[in-house]
């Protein structure tokens, strides 16, 4: 007898993970796979899975490369894939079993994708997952091509925003929800003005975020220059659940700088996000690449582990990345 396969739905925690994978599953209605997924720098998700041979493994929302040796493995075990992504990819494997559905692209996230998969079947989801990875003009221009007034479209923009901040935090232990169970809760709900008028979850996400906020704003930049400011915040649950929202707040309040927002750690060293001018939406991943943990995209890149002895030559290679004169 055949050995039964399963299915997995391998997603980013994120605003742009979760939206992805509302679209799929709104649309198929097929029972559910078993979730794997984390907070939004947990991408390394492949290797969280014992694949067996015929499952059916769906990817939401992480990098290829940062995948590769849990694919190879996959494919080898006889699985097949689906992969939507925006990250970095590296160069993607031919394979009978992989649709790679992979766009790298400074204007696109991985809820547009789907959205083109789909042609649109659940677009409104998709304007929510582009509001929530911060492409706040191609979501302003979806949304208003989809006949939303400006009231809707804010209201939209809240629940990316929304969604995003709830993926932050060193771990799951950090997050106002884990991303699984935000998810099931967000796809209950079937429609994104549905859960805004009626969940309890997204007072108590946009509750929260105002209030990590609040101690967000105080703080004064350790960099402020022409081309960029350089943020560092504390080692605190708020800090870590804030900092990529913030740093998005910054880069939209300042599209001619960059932004770099350090988090301070529990053991030492800092979590570091870094946003390209959204001006030219270029170079951040070069500059994390120059550290051992650091990567990500042209736009939107990230280190996950600054040592501290290492904090005057990042601020240095901020200073030095040309974001002022590189137009
Ligand atoms: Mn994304």
């Amino acid at each position: 007898m055949p050995v039964p396969n399963h299915r997995y739905d391998v997603f980013n925690g994120d605003a742009d993970g979760i939206c992805a994978l509302l679209q799929l599953r709104l649309q198929d209605d097929e029972p559910e796979a078993r979730l794997v997924t984390g907070v939004k720098r947990d991408i390394r998700l492949l290797e969280k899975i014992q694949v067996r041979p015929r499952d059916r493994i769906t990817v939401l929302d992480i990098s290829l490369d940062s995948n590769r040796a849990g694919l190879e493995r996959a494919l080898a075990a006889g699985a097949r894939l689906s992969w939507f992504d925006h990250h970095y990819a590296g160069e993607i494997p031919a394979h009978a079993n992989l649709l790679a559905c992979i766009d790298t692209s400074a204007g696109v996230c991985t809820s547009l994708l789907v959205d083109r998969h789909l042609g649109g079947a659940q677009h409104t989801w998709a304007i929510v997952g582009a509001f929530g990875d911060n492409l706040d003009a191609a979501a302003r221009r979806l949304a208003r091509e989809a006949g939303f007034d400006a009231q809707q479209a804010a209201l939209l923009r809240d629940l990316g925003e929304a969604l995003n901040y709830n993926a932050y935090g060193e771990s799951v232990a950090d997050l106002r929800y884990p991303p699984a169970e935000l998810y099931r809760l967000l796809k209950q709900y079937r429609r994104p003005f549905t859960f805004i008028a009626e969940a309890p979850a997204f007072q108590v996400l946009r509750e929260g975020y105002r209030e990590d906020m609040r101690f967000a704003e105080e703080l004064r930049p350790a960099l402020a220059e022409e081309g960029g400011l350089v943020f560092v915040l504390p080692d605190t649950a708020w800090a870590r659940r804030v900092s990529g929202v913030f740093a998005n707040r910054l880069a939209s309040a300042h599209t001619e700088r960059a932004i770099a927002v350090l988090t301070a750690k529990p053991g030492g060293g800092f979590l570091v996000s870094v946003r390209a001018p959204q001006a030219r939406p270029d170079g951040a991943d070069a500059l994390c690449r120059q550290f051992e943990s650091g990567g990500g995209r042209k736009a939107a890149a990230g280190i996950n582990h600054l040592p501290e002895a290492d904090y005057e030559r990042f601020v240095a290679a901020f200073a030095a990345a040309g974001w002022a004169g590189s137009a």
